[in-house]
């Protein structure tokens, strides 16, 4: 039977209101999902993603059918998968003779340079529409982001918070005064606070047959896949998230920036792959953390925090890929060029705030932010690791992780890949800034106090190498200028020796190139 339009949904577009959904005919409409190899392995994505998304397909798939609207699911055992997108289409359209194909943009460049050509490649007509699942369109970034020199995330989410009147009071004033809360947002963590757990789903007998294929599929790929717990429902997410705003939200802004062993979440909301799976709405996870400060059930740094990560880094991270691809996946502003450690992927170091980072990782496929820009991504950049090696690490390892959200915050905010065009300085700290965030330094075999010498922490005297690697290309940025002048009081002798100790340090690492790991 001929069909009126073929609807195929991706992997990350799992919402029901999504723009290839608004106008679908139940009765002359079919909508197609597949499971493909091509998807699968692009990186060798953590396990648990990959169960993640797959369950969360299959979900989607069963919800639509209760809907009365007829679907095409393909899984990844079916003996006649495509393998691809392009694949899957191809043996749609045999089946079903349909007059257009309509699809939602997808989110990696990779693929809307690809989906461009579908339409001359299937001879068919294929509508792609804007993905409006954000609060601001790619015409909406490029437009403010014109007629500025430098682009700052706080001016952006200031525009965000007026033009959605998010957190604004009546008078067109951000509530409370003030549009950041960031200043009281980096306590330590005390000894006595521990996080409560997050929510965990326990698998049903669908997630149950996605664990089962991932298991005997995807072996050699990075991370633990059981226990498995992620939402692999909107409902599911939903309650998850619930959870987060009654339980972690009102201490969410006080302890922000703090890190502590043993604890791979503390008071974070551990959404960021529902979101970006679209299994929950930022609008309304907004909105219900907004009325959050209203009712008094949360203060307004807590509040004000989580929106500015949601309405502020989330959407501006989102308008820079867009505006500076596909060169931004080249930039190497300070010409790193090393391997990547070995123990990234392992974990297996004595550097405690690393190895528990990595180790939560491969055990979660979740870090959170501070963990992922201060411990692994600080590293990374003061080492001088490759962007292109760092940036494949983070596709791979984390379950929220698309190249639309993850090369920003990699090549721009971490690594300072861009030289500045994202963030005003880079984001390098000694082992100093580590043990005032966290306590991982008291259960650490480094000393985190001395800056040469036998057993010294290494994030200190890499640190200093950096700044000495790399001053030439910083002296310009007036945000570096402190730095660079103690530098510059240090003795000579200091710094030769630190700068021998980081040589000797780097030199002693093992490095793996991708996918050789499985092997170690
Ligand atoms: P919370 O701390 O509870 O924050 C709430 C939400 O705000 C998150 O769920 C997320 O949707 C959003 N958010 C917060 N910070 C950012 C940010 N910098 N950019 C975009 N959204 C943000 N986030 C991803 O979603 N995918 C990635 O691949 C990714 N890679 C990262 C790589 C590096 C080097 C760094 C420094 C950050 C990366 N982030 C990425 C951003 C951030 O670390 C994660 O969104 C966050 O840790 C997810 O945990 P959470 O849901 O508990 O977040
Ligand atoms: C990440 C991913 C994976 C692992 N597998 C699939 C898949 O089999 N089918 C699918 O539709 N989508 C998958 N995805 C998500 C896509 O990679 C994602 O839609 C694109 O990267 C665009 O963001
Ligand atoms: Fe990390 Fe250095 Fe602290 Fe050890 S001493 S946990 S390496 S910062």
């Amino acid at each position: 039977m001929q069909i009126a339009a073929l609807r195929l949904v991706l992997g990350d577009q799992l919402s029901r209101g999504l723009s290839s959904l608004s106008d679908l005919d139940a009765d002359r409409d079919r909508v197609l999902l597949v499971e493909v190899w091509e998807e699968a392995t692009y990186v060798r994505h953590h396990k648990k993603k990959i169960a993640f998304l797959f369950s969360a397909m299959r979900h989607f798939a069963v919800a639509l059918k209760q809907e009365g609207i007829a679907v095409d699911y393909v899984t990844l055992d079916d003996p006649e998968n495509g393998g691809s997108f392009l694949g899957e289409l191809r043996r749609a359209v045999a089946r079903h003779a349909p007059e257009r194909i309509v699809v939602t943009e997808p989110g990696e460049w990779r693929l809307s340079e690809a989906m461009g050509r579908w339409e001359a490649e299937l001879d068919l007509p294929v509508e792609i529409r804007a993905d409006d699942r954000f609060f601001c369109s790619h015409a909406a970034f490029a437009d403010w982001a014109k007629e500025r020199k430098s682009l700052r995330m706080e001016y952006f989410y200031r525009e965000m918070r007026r033009r959605t009147g998010i957190l604004m009071d009546s008078g067109g004033q951000p509530e409370g005064g003030r549009w950041n809360f960031d200043q009281e947002n980096r306590k330590v963590l005390p000894e006595d606070l521990s996080a409560p757990e997050i929510l965990q789903v326990p698998p049903d007998d669908i997630t149950g047959d996605v664990l089962d294929l991932v298991a005997a599929r995807f072996a050699d790929h990075f991370g633990e896949l059981y226990p498995f717990w992620f939402a692999v429902t909107a409902e599911q997410a939903e309650t998850a998230f619930e959870v987060f705003v009654q339980e972690r939200l009102p201490n969410f802004g006080d302890y922000q920036d703090a890190m502590a062993f043993g604890e791979a979440t503390l008071f974070h909301s551990v959404i960021s792959q529902y979101l970006n799976a679209g299994l929950l709405d930022p609008q309304a996870v907004c909105t219900r953390v907004e009325r959050a400060w209203r009712d008094g059930t949360a203060p307004l740094n807590a509040v004000e925090g989580f929106i500015r990560q949601v309405l502020g880094w989330r959407e501006f991270v989102r308008g820079i890929y867009w505006l500076k691809m596909p060169d931004y996946a080249d930039e190497n502003f300070l010409e790193a060029r090393r391997d990547l450690p070995a123990f990234y992927w392992t974990g297996e170091t004595e550097m405690v705030c690393l190895s528990e980072a990595i180790s939560q990782t491969r055990q979660n496929a979740y870090a959170h932010h501070i963990q992922r820009l201060m411990v692994t991504g600080n590293f990374a950049l003061l080492a001088g690791v490759h962007p292109a090696a760092v940036n494949e690490w983070y596709l791979v390892v984390y379950a929220d992780a698309y190249q639309w959200v993850e090369l920003p915050n990699v090549t721009g905010m971490a690594l300072f890949a861009d030289g500045g065009a994202f963030a005003s300085k880079p984001y390098a700290a000694s082992g100093k800034y580590i043990d005032r965030m966290s306590n991982y330094c008291r259960s650490c075999s480094y000393d985190v106090k001395r800056q040469t010498g036998d057993g010294v922490c290494p994030f200190n005297f890499l640190y200093w190498d950096f700044i000495a690697r790399n001053g030439a290309k910083l002296e310009k940025n007036p945000r570096m200028a402190l730095i660079l002048k103690s530098f510059q009081r240090m003795k000579p002798e200091k710094v030769a020796a630190m700068r021998q100790q980081a040589e000797a340090f780097l030199a002693g690492l093992e490095t793996v190139e991708e996918g050789e790991w499985r092997a170690l």
